[in-house]
């Protein structure tokens, strides 16, 4: 998921070429303001947190984009792809590393498992959004 902050920073084609330019497939995007509920369920294991309320201001702040992604280690490859969640110490070539600026303002948000990418994806999109398609250039795509 794209958040705010990127957005603001006109970041939303860089992110997606990323995705695209590592041979993965989307299939399903949006463009959509989160709800307080969306972003409960979206952030359920941090709800009480610290750091919570600062998070979920953020992530309320403005649109965020919802990307999904099907393949083969999917949710491993976009996890290196973003790197480390502190952006200050995730390393020059991932996506927070390029662009984050801090650990809450930290450019995008990754599912950290197959599990957990359904349930995540259950609350961004409607079954109706996602787009079963062949990429007829991309064989090498599962
Ligand atoms: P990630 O799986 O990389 O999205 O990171 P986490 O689930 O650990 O954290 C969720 C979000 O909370 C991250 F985007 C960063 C934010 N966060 C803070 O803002 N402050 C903290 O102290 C810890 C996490």
């Amino acid at each position: 998921m794209i958040k705010p902050d990127a957005i603001q920073r006109s970041l939303i084609g860089e992110l997606i070429s990323r995705i695209e330019r590592k041979g993965l497939k989307i299939i399903g995007l949006k463009m959509m303001k989160l709800s307080e509920e969306e972003i409960d369920q979206l952030y359920d294991i941090h709800i009480g947190k610290s750091f919570y309320l600062e998070l979920k201001k953020f992530i309320g702040s403005g649109p965020v984009i919802a990307i999904a992604i099907q393949g083969e280690n999917a949710v491993k490859i976009v996890r290196l792809l973003a790197g480390a969640t502190n952006a200050p110490e995730a390393n020059p070539g991932t996506i927070r590393g390029d662009y984050g600026a801090n650990l809450t303002k930290n450019i995008v948000h990754t599912s950290d498992a197959p599990k957990r990418a359904e349930y995540e994806l259950n609350i961004l999109f409607n079954e109706n959004e996602f787009v079963e398609y062949e990429l007829i250039n991309k064989t090498w795509i599962k």
